[in-house]
């Protein structure tokens, strides 16, 4: 019988179970496909001959079939706009979004619907709070942390927003392994700080930030903090209470969930208080010709027919991971790139970047090989059927600081198995005889 005594320990004999990823496969269609032919007729067609082996997850994760479910069956069955109509199609999206909210917040420990605003994708939720709080609140002066890790979304935005108010993006800089160097974040963070914007799960390095310190540290100068967990909330469990952040923001399609959806968490009272990032219909609760005000929370940011399909689908893809287990997938993710740095760190001319493997880091390996160029081996990886992302990953000048303009990365998943990894392995080991 379950009792209090015993329910820890079943609770953490179900953690400890690992993946059952042949199952998990079946969950996706598209796992299915061979690749190879051509590419102008997008499909799989009669030349496509190689198993595909996805390692490009950092990017954009695959879908499960429910997932793709949800969609078809919000634009078969109930398929209207919403908050605008009271037939009962309408009525019935409207419930269908809202609780997606509802489900979002819960999935990332918000405290409700009012802190879980659907937009675009992280660099939208990253943007609404720039122009919003951004451009209202900061001035010369004012200093916005970043950190020498972060993408693009984040150091753009704030660079430019800087650019036009006058304050000053100060970067923490990462030691050799790639991680935050601390002592230089404490250094940085100080009274003039307004904001600390950081990555929580870097998208080249795999270093796994410490949020929560850094939360403490920006909150005893009364700095807001915003982490960025695009890399983060596919693949562990987050709850921004206990990180305590006033901002995170996340994407749909790096978690199983369709493109064109993200999420932005932020505390009641700081949404409350800023102004609106888009104006038009639905943000509004009165409108005349000289003045407006504003909708409820989290309405009053999401101007203009809003993500209605997608988050929907969301909402599917956050119950097929937490069935699954945010813990589960993290070790399994974990344990996929530990296996590959294992195998990558036998070969001498290959440079890995970031933590050392057995660390807390994510799933994914970036490297490069001496011989060949990251998009060259990008390219004959491809011809393995073997999808992998070579680049800057809008990190530039994270790239200048390792001194490389690009690498190459493999990003794991719930669904990758170890025998794709050493397909992986193989298909390097072929460049480099092919380029020796
Ligand atoms: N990184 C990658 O291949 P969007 O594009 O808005 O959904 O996500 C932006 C973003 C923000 N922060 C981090 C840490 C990210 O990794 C990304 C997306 C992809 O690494 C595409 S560049």
């Amino acid at each position: 019988m379950l009792t209090l005594e015993t329910l820890p320990t079943v609770m953490s004999t179900q953690r400890a179970e690992s993946l059952d990823v042949e199952r998990v496969r079946e969950d996706f269609p598209i796992l299915d496909r061979q690749v190879g032919g051509d590419v102008s007729n997008p499909g799989a067609g009669p030349d496509d001959t190689t198993p595909l082996v996805y390692l490009d997850n950092g990017a954009t994760s695959q879908t499960p079939e429910r997932v793709i479910d949800a969609i078809s069956k919000y634009y078969r069955e109930y398929n209207a706009n919403v908050h605008r109509g009271v037939h009962h199609l309408s009525q019935e999206a409207s419930i269908a979004y809202e609780a997606a909210h509802d489900r979002l917040a819960e999935f990332v420990g918000a405290g409700g619907r009012e802190e879980m605003v659907f937009t675009k994708n992280t660099t939208e939720a990253m943007n609404l709070i720039a122009y919003s709080w951004g451009l209202e609140e900061l001035g010369p002066g004012d200093d916005v942390v970043l950190t020498e890790m972060e993408h693009h979304a984040s150091l753009v935005t704030w660079q430019q927003i800087a650019k036009r108010t006058g304050a000053e993006v100060k970067y923490i800089a990462i030691d050799d392994d790639g991680r935050l160097d601390m002592d230089h974040a404490r250094e940085l963070i100080g009274e003039d700080t307004e904001m600390v914007s950081v990555v929580h799960v870097s998208n080249v390095l795999g270093t796994v930030n410490p949020i929560a310190d850094l939360a403490d540290l920006a909150h005893e100068h009364d700095s807001y903090i915003f982490a960025d967990g695009a890399q983060a909330v596919p693949n562990r469990p987050v709850d921004v209470e206990e990180l305590d952040v006033d901002f995170y923001a996340f994407s749909g399609h790096k978690m199983c969930g369709p493109t064109g959806i993200g999420c932005l968490y932020g505390r009641k009272s700081i949404l409350e208080e800023i102004q609106p990032f888009l104006y038009g219909g639905d943000m509004i609760r009165k409108v005349t010709f000289e003045e407006s005000t504003w909708n409820e929370l989290p309405w009053k940011f999401e101007a203009g027919t809003p993500l209605i399909a997608q988050g929907v689908a969301l909402a599917e893809a956050a119950d097929y991971l937490e069935e699954i287990g945010m813990e589960r997938i993290q070790r399994h993710e974990t344990e996929l790139a530990d296996y590959a740095m294992e195998q990558l760190e036998g070969f001498d001319d290959i440079e890995i970047y970031g933590p050392p493997r057995g660390e807390d880091r994510s799933g994914l390996v970036s490297f490069n090989l001496d011989s060949v160029h990251a998009h060259d081996l990008a390219s004959i990886m491809n011809d393995y059927a073997v999808a992998i992302r070579a680049g800057d990953h809008c990190t530039q000048p994270l790239h200048e600081t390792l001194g490389t303009a690009a690498s190459a990365r493999a990003s794991f998943y719930l669904y990758n198995t170890r025998e794709e990894v050493d397909t992986l392995v193989e298909a390097i080991d072929s460049a480099r005889q092919l380029f020796a």
